[in-house]
């Protein structure tokens, strides 16, 4: 791949031109008299063949629907340290992981999704010696520390937190959003450890008057103007003084690795991962609304009210995203497996529901006309996902689809489609799908 390249997904072409899109995948003719949809006409013959297999439930698949088989995008492309993920754009450097490499509890450090704004720093040779700046209108006492005070100082504690981009899922809205195309792999649950957030605050004493943090961050703009920053951005106060809420120097019990944020980062589990600032080297106590690098406009905000797709929304009409949403992954078995039709398949994955718990996760392998109802484990703390387990049994040979729906505490559940469309094309939590062809 060369500089500043960027992979356009089959649902971006589609999106653009389906009839042309068509052609590219079933090899139709390009015929413009040609009904959109893959049931029409010659549709469910070509997709047939082109699956290899029948669908017995093709009475049930929504229409201009994409088989999962084929909307599949593994293209493993090897960046050192990582293991199969499918770089989105390699200036600055976007890289996702496929759903079932995703099937560790912890997430390794070899499959975690990374999503730079910028151009990270050298790593350096003194990691104890990196600085952190607490500061701002709304801090009593500013001051600085190094990563080897933060250590000595504040006791240590360890969290499993889901970390998803805002944009996980950008892929699929209509009219297409701009940016990296994600398609469900901008997300992972590794271990933080570091000192909570709200200790190394109080160290320095919050005046009545604080409203929001922001971070800022030792990574360089894409220009290479020194004046401009990549990324800023921060949570309100009751998110930064949560327990969970790390400045954390290490990931799976080891140092950070330099890609996610070596030597210190913040992480607010939970929350868009933008909000968890990589090579942190400051935090501001502000007394309004953090109005960092990535905070206003359409970066990050979703229309307060439901949008007409495509429409122009006043800047005052969009609010910044907090809590992601309910959502859940089919992490085992892999997309595209092959399957004795007499035999139960077993199946797995995670769910999260930003800062709520997953209240249940079903399954369904008819498009959604019925659904049954899966395993679901605790979380191993307060914003980790949570695994759940299920099986299912074919009635016939043939093409088949896999789908998985969680529901949060507050009755919220994952969309079958795409849900409300915003300008930036955030928060998708569509079910996510795979294919199995049962034999
Ligand atoms: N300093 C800095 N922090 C950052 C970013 C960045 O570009 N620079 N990207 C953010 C975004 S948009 C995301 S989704 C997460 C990605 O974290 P990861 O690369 O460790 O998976 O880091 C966030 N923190
Ligand atoms: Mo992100």
């Amino acid at each position: 791949m060369g500089k500043g390249n960027r992979r356009v997904g089959i649902h971006r072409l589609y999106r653009d031109d389906p009839e042309r899109a068509d052609c590219v995948l079933w090899g139709r003719r390009c015929d413009p008299l040609s009904r959109r949809g893959f049931l029409a006409g010659s549709g469910y013959a070509a997709m047939s063949a082109a699956l290899g297999a029948a669908i017995p439930f093709a009475h049930l698949m929504p229409g201009g629907l994409i088989p999962a088989a084929l909307a599949q995008t593994d293209a493993p492309f090897q960046i050192p340290g990582k293991d199969g993920l499918v770089v989105l754009n390699d200036r600055p450097l976007n890289a996702e992981t496929p759903a079932w490499l995703l099937d560790d509890e912890v997430t390794p450090a070899s499959r975690l999704f990374v999503r730079n704004n910028g151009i990270p720093p050298p790593a350096t040779a003194e990691p104890d010696g990196w600085p952190l700046a607490v500061g701002g209108e709304s801090c009593l006492n500013p001051r600085r520390y190094t990563v080897g005070e933060l250590k000595r100082r504040f006791t240590a504690h360890s969290y499993q937190l889901v970390l998803e981009c805002g944009g996980n899922g950008r892929a699929e809205f209509d009219p297409p959003a701009t940016g990296n195309q994600w398609t469900t792999g901008a997300v992972g649950c590794a271990r933080w450890t570091g000192a909570r957030l709200r200790d190394v605050l109080e160290d320095c004493g919050i005046a009545d008057s604080a409203v929001y943090i922001g971070y800022s961050a030792a990574d360089t703009h894409l220009s290479g103007d020194p004046e401009r920053v990549p990324i800023s951005r921060g949570v309100p106060m009751r998110k930064a003084l949560e327990d969970e809420t790390l400045v954390a120097w290490a990931m799976n019990d080891e140092d950070i690795p330099l890609l996610h944020g070596f030597p210190l980062r913040l992480v607010c589990g939970g929350w868009p991962a933008s909000t968890s600032g990589k090579w942190l080297t400051g935090i501001a106590v502000r007394d309004r609304v953090h109005d960092g690098e990535k905070m206003g406009g359409a970066s990050y905000r979703v229309p307060c009210e439901p949008a007409a797709p495509g429409s122009e929304v006043p800047d005052a009409g969009m609010c910044i995203i907090e809590s992601m949403p309910v959502k859940s992954l089919i992490t085992a078995p892999r997309s595209g497996l092959v399957h004795p039709a007499a035999e139960l398949l077993a199946l797995r994955g995670h769910a999260w529901a930003g800062d709520l718990r997953v209240a249940a996760v079903h399954v369904s392998i008819d498009f959604g006309a019925r659904w049954t109802r899966a395993e679901l484990a605790p979380p191993a703390n307060r914003l980790a996902w949570q695994r759940w387990h299920a099986r299912v049994r074919f009635p016939t040979p043939g093409y088949y689809e896999l789908w998985a729906r969680a529901e949060d505490e507050q009755g919220r559940s994952q969309p079958m489609v795409v849900p409300a469309w915003n300008p930036k094309g955030y928060l998708n939590n569509a079910c996510h799908r795979i294919a199995v062809q049962a034999v």
